[in-house]
């Protein structure tokens, strides 16, 4: 086994947290002495025991010794006292000769500091194996840790032609059942999914994640009026999936009726957060900073086209995946992925770099990274 295959072993690892160590990175880490495995671990969940850690107790459990072995992390070990002690620590007294890392940490507690700290100590230190794999496992770590703002997906499937839903509003299904299921892995990467009050009222949606063993995302629904039914899926199930709807407080309407559906909406488990407007709908700016305080480190933007066409504008979007199924509805009326005015000119269109291309059954992803002129 060379170097990039115990790094990918270590990957695969990592990925098991996904979904719970948010607003942390998934990190895995494998000991490997004369080229076998000797341990594994990963960072389980928010708060546990960082990889390193993990696959130290597995070796000292079941009376591995570690001494002059070598190990494989996803990421730069940290150095830092947190929820957890330093791993620089765990590894230097285990007799580790030799550190492999994928990823530099940019968390300004590490930062090249669990580097130096090994090195110190006489460990030789190779960084950078398969860098770019371990990159992408944790660009929102990466993003909410050096810019302080929540990592925003864009998601949509439409058809050939670019419609979203025919022209009476059906859209069950576009793509094929492999991209649905991609749909959920999203579900699981972000901490939060949002829609607009137009997706409730037109799907009546539960947006869980139908993994299994799994947890779902928080649900934001933008809804500056407070039109979202008490009877909706997402009211009724309130109190076993973190719902959060986001209102405008001063708009013409918030009159006695208003507050006194907000306070049956809380009642009933959701979390009601009210916004300046702007003009009429909620402001995604002063939204994003709420949520950004409230520990939520990525956002999965599933619809509709209005609301996604305004985190467009306000430069809020980090990454777009477009699925595309091989199909055309037409129709004049039939709805595309981003409404609003759009942009006048061609040259103001927003731009995806680094875009990937990809099959999914019968149906085409592209993704991408927005860049904002
Ligand atoms: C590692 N291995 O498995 C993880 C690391 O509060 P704490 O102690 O959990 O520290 C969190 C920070 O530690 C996090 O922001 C990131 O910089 C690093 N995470 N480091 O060596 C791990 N999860
Ligand atoms: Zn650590």
């Amino acid at each position: 086994m060379t170097n990039e295959d115990f790094m990918r072993e270590a990957i695969e690892l990592a990925k098991k947290g996904m979904g719970f160590t948010s607003p942390n990175p998934m990190v895995g880490a494998v000991i490997v002495r004369n080229g076998e495995i000797i341990g594994r671990g990963y960072h389980r969940k928010y708060g546990d025991l960082h990889a390193e850690r993990s696959a130290f107790a597995y070796c000292d459990e079941n009376g591995i010794d570690c001494k002059g072995a070598d190990m494989y992390v996803t990421l730069e070990p940290c150095c830092h006292h947190g929820k957890q002690p330093p791993c620089t620590d765990a590894v230097i007294e285990h007799g580790i000769k030799r550190v492999f890392i994928g990823s530099a940490d940019p968390n300004y507690v590490v930062n090249g500091k669990g580097v130096k700290i090994l090195r110190e100590h006489g460990i030789e230190v190779i960084e950078g194996i398969l860098k770019d794999e371990c990159d992408a496992l944790n660009e929102v770590f990466f993003h909410y840790i050096t810019k302080g703002w929540p990592f925003v997906t864009v998601k949509y499937a439409m058809t050939l032609d670019g419609k979203i839903a025919t022209r009476t509003g059906e859209s069950k299904w576009i793509t094929g059942e492999e991209a649905r299921l991609d749909v959920q892995r999203e579900r699981l990467r972000h901490s939060a999914i949002m829609v607009g009050i137009g997706t409730v009222l037109a799907d009546d949606p539960l947006l869980t994640c139908r993994l299994e063993n799994v947890r779902d995302p928080i649900r934001i629904i933008c809804d500056s009026n407070l039109r979202i039914p008490l009877e909706s899926k997402i009211v009724q199930t309130a109190k076993e999936v973190p719902t959060i709807i986001a209102m405008t407080n001063y708009n013409k309407g918030y009159n006695d009726e208003k507050r006194k559906k907000r306070h049956i909406l809380e009642e009933m488990g959701c979390t009601v957060i009210s916004t300046k407007p702007n003009p009429n709908s909620v402001d995604v700016y002063t939204l994003m900073l709420r949520l950004r305080d409230m520990d939520i480190d990525s956002i999965l933007v599933e619809g509709g086209g209005e609301l996604i066409e305004d985190m467009f504008r306000r430069k809020l979007v980090n990454k777009v995946k477009a699925y595309i199924a091989p199909k055309i509805f037409g129709g004049r009326d039939a709805k595309s992925p981003v409404e609003g005015t759009g942009v006048k000119s061609p040259d103001n269109a927003y731009m995806i770099e680094n875009t990937k291309i990809q099959r999914i059954g019968e149906d085409i992803l592209i993704e991408g990274k927005v860049v904002y002129k």
